[in-house]
């Protein structure tokens, strides 16, 4: 798969702080990652590693929250064979302006049926720990999605409003727009809420400061999306603004990014982490998803 974004879509994106396409990947190969998820939430990581979030558990958390795993590229190789694909970290570059894009971090995220909202917020208040403190993610739908449904929604043009701190409260808040309604209340405006409707393999690229969040899920299916958050291949660790889990991967005295946890996938001069291609393809779910996913088709 290449997409070719076109000037319009390029210069849209920088207006509106998001661009959504019908398709980036196949409907049967947003299925096969789909698959994953009822083991990877049952703690069954085929890479014997747990992912480094693990924010819902079978048997463990109410069934009406919704389920999160972060980097379920280190426990799964199908969810690494679509969020470490060289197109992706290409189309994230190409959008931020930066030579090249690294994975910051993945989000498996599954919505089921009657499941809580996640908070309206802005991902670059969680980036204090990355030089440059930015991120630009590709949110990938992996059934089709609707506003009914719980989808993702963006408010367009917010990456203009300013800064704000990370929110009061990420999963299941009782106001899911509450910090979004106090920073459009400060600049004045009323937020156009654009909810990402797209079929199976459709996906939304948005910008390290767009406000966004999501609904509970009123409809009757699933909503299941795949996550790439992108910072620039150049990216380094902050020498002393600290994640609690990122900046574990931080030698001390060093503040260079090892590709064993944060892998190039694209650069403008044709770099990318060398062990890529061979993880993505190594899956039990193998055969036919991996021909397709880690061929960059
Ligand atoms: O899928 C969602 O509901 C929210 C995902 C999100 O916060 C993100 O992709 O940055």
């Amino acid at each position: 798969m290449t997409v070719d974004l076109s000037d319009a879509q390029i210069a849209q994106f920088h207006e509106d702080g998001f661009l959504i396409l019908n398709r980036l990947i196949a409907p049967e190969d947003a299925a096969r990652v789909a698959a994953r998820f009822e083991g990877l939430f049952r703690g069954r990581f085929e890479t014997g590693l747990y992912p480094d979030e693990w924010n819902w558990q079978e048997g463990r958390d109410s069934p009406d929250r919704t389920r999160q795993i972060c980097n379920g590229w280190k426990s799964d190789h199908t969810v690494a064979g679509l969020v470490l694909r060289a197109e992706i970290g290409r189309l994230c570059a190409t959008l931020a302006g930066w030579p090249g894009a690294r994975i910051a971090q993945d989000n498996v995220i599954w919505k089921p049926p009657g499941a809580k909202p996640l908070g309206f917020h802005q991902d670059n208040s969680y980036n204090a720990w990355i030089v440059p403190a930015e991120m630009l993610t590709c949110w990938i739908a992996l059934d089709p999605t609707s506003a009914a449904g719980g989808t993702i929604e963006y408010v367009r043009g917010s990456h203009r409003w300013g800064r704000y701190p990370p929110i009061a409260q990420f999963h299941a808040p009782e106001d899911y727009r509450k910090e979004l309604a106090a920073a459009a209340a400060e600049v004045g405006r009323t937020p156009e809420i654009v909810p990402v409707e797209v079929p199976a393999g459709g996906c939304a690229f948005h910008h390290g400061w767009t406000w966004h969040g999501s609904d509970r899920n009123r409809a009757d299916r699933p909503r299941r999306s795949a996550v790439a958050h992108c910072m620039s291949s150049d990216a380094r660790f902050h020498t002393t603004e600290v994640s609690y889990i990122y900046s574990r991967y931080k030698r001390v005295g060093d503040d260079s990014m090892d590709e064993s946890f944060f892998p190039v996938l694209w650069t403008r001069e044709g770099y990318r982490t060398a062990w890529l291609d061979d993880y993505m393809c190594r899956g039990s779910a193998a055969g036919r998803s991996l021909n397709y996913l880690a061929a960059g088709d």
